[in-house]
């Protein structure tokens, strides 16, 4: 159905106001105008637009699944400036390693709970191998067959394939046979050169990065993709970044969802970096919600947003939000995010989602839908 544009609605900025009748009718922007968004668009305008383009896609609905973390060590052999979690290789006596039976008691204490998901990622410790985690899966998988497994960034993987002497099509084979389903998106930061030497000099770069992902989406796995934003990128780094993203989506189809991660600068050292503004979060996530156009889900992660601001990014282009997380993960708390003790129950989301006049829906991994609540009554209402 074509739409009947009122131009009184419409900006009277030229760059502006093309964008504007472009997304309306359908159409992709540029990454010039991407960039023109950043520069000059009002978080009302950008949100108006990424509202829109987010009800076409999905109307009210907005996800959230039941999972839980396994951090298997905060010892990392890496040292990015942004992270306030890992305790290097060297100071390891401050860090923690977990066992192989550690990890499985973890799993085992949600035997009656109704998770859904575990998400596994860490710190990159040399003595935690590829098949020291092949070995992992296959013992949930044994435990509990039905919990999806979103496991390991694209930086541990890079690092376990290397040290197993395996290409990535053999290392990423390898962990789908022992159990592994999908990956989540972390690693990514910013894919600029200039600026990942300075923030994270010595990981994976953007293209091991991505051929990790394209491999396993090859594979048929899905999986995430982030972008640490609000740091000393510019905009048009941002806009380079989720360029990248678009066009392996466009070749793949393998991206579930589009996470954006402000950057906090709470004990590490980046600590004279100011934190962006909450008109910035939502001008970015409104950004991405309209370029991204090929990404089915944006999500917010509230442990590290704050749980009153994820709620407002359901009205600037989100519909997904992670998660019901217990106290499982420190990555955030670490960093200065405003949760300490990041937990919520379903009854918590589900309520979060209906005052923002959202209709909450728990979702799979894969966005298979378990339950919608928008007729829960009335603990939930
Ligand atoms: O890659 C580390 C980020 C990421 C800081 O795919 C920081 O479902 C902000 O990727 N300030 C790991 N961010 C977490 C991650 C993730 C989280 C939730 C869901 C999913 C998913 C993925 O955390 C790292 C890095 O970008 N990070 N330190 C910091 N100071
Ligand atoms: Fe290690 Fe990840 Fe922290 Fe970088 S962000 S130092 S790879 S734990």
């Amino acid at each position: 159905m074509a739409i009947v544009m009122n131009e009184a609605i419409l900006p009277k900025d030229p760059d502006l106001k093309h964008i504007a009748k472009k997304v309306y009718a359908g159409g992709r922007i540029t990454d010039d105008e991407c960039l023109i968004l950043f520069e000059k668009g009002s978080l009302g305008f950008t949100g108006a637009l990424a509202n829109y383009v987010r009800e076409k896609l999905h109307g009210d609905i907005t996800y959230f699944n039941r999972n839980f973390h396994i951090e298997p060590t905060n010892a990392c052999i890496y040292t990015c400036n942004f992270c306030s979690y890992s305790r290097v290789y060297a100071h390891r006596d401050e860090a923690w390693e977990l066992g192989l039976e550690q990890m499985l008691d973890i799993v085992k204490k949600y035997d009656n709970e109704p998770v859904t998901e575990v998400h596994i990622v860490g710190g990159v410790h040399p003595k935690m191998n590829l098949e020291f985690f092949a070995e992992l899966l296959r013992k949930i998988k044994a435990h509990r067959p039905d919990l999806h497994i979103k496991g390991f960034t694209a930086v541990e993987l890079d690092y376990m394939f290397r040290k197993a002497k395996k290409t990535v099509e053999e290392g990423m084979q390898y962990l789908k046979n022992a159990g592994l389903e999908s990956m989540p998106g972390g690693g990514a930061e910013i894919f600029a050169p200039e600026i990942r030497k300075q923030i994270c000099p010595d990981k994976v770069d953007a293209d091991g990065w991505l051929k990790i992902h394209e491999t396993a989406h090859n594979l048929g796995m899905h999986t995430n993709a982030t972008m640490l934003y609000g740091h000393i990128e510019s905009f048009a780094d941002r806009v380079d970044h989720m360029r990248r993203l678009r066009e392996l989506q466009d070749k793949t189809g393998g991206f579930n969802t589009f996470i954006p991660l402000k950057f906090r600068n709470k004990d590490n050292d980046m600590s004279h970096v100011p934190e962006s503004t909450l008109i910035e979060d939502m001008r970015l996530y409104a950004i991405a919600r309209i370029y991204m156009d090929n990404f089915p889900h944006l999500k917010a992660y509230w442990p590290m947003l704050g749980r009153q601001n994820a709620q407002l990014a359901l009205s600037f282009g989100v519909n997904d939000l992670d998660g019901t997380i217990d106290d499982t993960t420190k990555i955030y708390s670490m960093a200065g995010a405003e949760e300490q003790t990041p937990s919520m129950t379903t009854e918590d989301l589900v309520v979060l989602i209906k005052q923002a006049k959202r209709r909450p829906v728990e979702r799979g991994t894969l966005y298979n839908i378990i339950k919608d609540y928008s007729e829960a009554e009335p603990e939930y209402s």
